[in-house]
């Protein structure tokens, strides 16, 4: 197999869920620094459009969104588990609260100081993506914000008193997808002091950021670009039979995110299952892609 490149970025929340994972798996990968803000042109080549962090990639086949990057890293290493005692559904359940609620609630509570001394360039980069939403007013947000996280931590707090993983004695996505809303905390200080009033969320915070991020070499993006240019994508065709909307192999669609980072991607289906939809692009440096997406949280319509 080719090696996995991770496109991210080191203060990237979503990309350390993922570095998590690398890490309790022991997994070998590449780490491709892409920009924080646009433009991501050794980025989009790969995505077709979709703009988010962090992006996996293997040979020429691309997976965008932890979503669907968190299934294909078990897949292709189911041990150790990420859903010990078989947690899964509640594992996903906690990863969905955690990168809906739990972070979104951690966004004021850090930006309400950092906004002043972030640059005008990341605010206005952010509003855009955020459609409408005024990136620059999220400090009128962070009061009741850090009610939110104050209510979660303790949510947290009241398990981890009794035993050192959320879901048990072993760590699974649950603590990965929990672990990067109070690393994000960490960026600033204040924010990160509400943490610091919970003392086994703190424990349970550095056992898991003593775990490190697995075997991992810097990659260029100009080889990361060149591997794709000369590989082909590696997804073999599949329908899913059960699709509740008849989507099928072979239709053109394009994919968006629902919630921020609007970009749309366009490609035609080569497989699709309950929980990931694949299309394939024909892009001008690249040649031939193929991009996954998760179906929850994406958007699919005829192109
Ligand atoms: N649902 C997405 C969310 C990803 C996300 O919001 N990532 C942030 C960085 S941690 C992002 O893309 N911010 C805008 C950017 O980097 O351009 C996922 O799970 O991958």
């Amino acid at each position: 197999m080719a090696e996995i490149i991770l496109h991210q970025y080191v203060n990237s929340p979503f990309s350390e869920k993922i570095r998590k994972i690398f890490a309790h798996k022991k997994v070998s990968w590449r780490s491709v620094e892409q920009p924080v803000i646009m433009p991501k042109p050794k980025l989009i080549p790969l995505t077709g459009g979709y703009r988010r962090i962090p992006v996996m990639q293997i040979g020429a086949d691309v997976w965008c969104d932890t979503g669907v990057i968190i299934r294909k890293i078990d897949e292709l290493y189911p041990e150790p588990t990420i859903y010990p005692d078989g947690t899964e559904a509640a594992c996903h359940m906690i990863n969905l609260f955690a990168d809906r609620r739990f972070f979104f609630s951690t966004t004021p509570v850090i930006f309400e100081k950092l906004a002043a001394v972030i640059g005008k360039d990341f605010l206005e980069d952010r509003s855009k993506m955020m459609r409408g939403a005024n990136f620059e007013e999220i400090t009128l947000l962070a009061p009741d914000a850090r009610n939110y996280v104050r209510a979660y931590l303790d949510n947290l707090e009241r398990s981890l008193a009794k035993r050192p993983f959320i879901l048990g004695n072993s760590f699974s996505l649950a603590d990965a997808a929990c672990f990067h809303c109070v690393w994000f905390l960490r960026a600033e200080p204040t924010a990160f002091s509400l943490a610091q009033k919970f003392p086994s969320v703190m424990k349970w915070f550095e056992r898991i950021d003593a775990m490190g991020y697995g075997d991992v070499k810097p990659m260029d993006p100009d080889e990361a670009l060149k591997i794709a240019r000369e590989s082909t994508p590696a997804t073999t065709p599949g329908a899913d039979h059960g699709d509740p909307n008849g989507l099928k192999p072979g239709m053109r669609v394009s994919v968006t995110p629902e919630d921020y980072g609007f970009d749309p991607v366009t490609g035609v289906v080569v497989t699709s299952s309950i929980h990931e939809i694949a299309v394939e692009r024909e892009d001008p440096q690249l040649g031939k892609i193929v991009n996954h997406f998760p179906k929850v949280g994406f958007r699919i319509s005829a192109a």
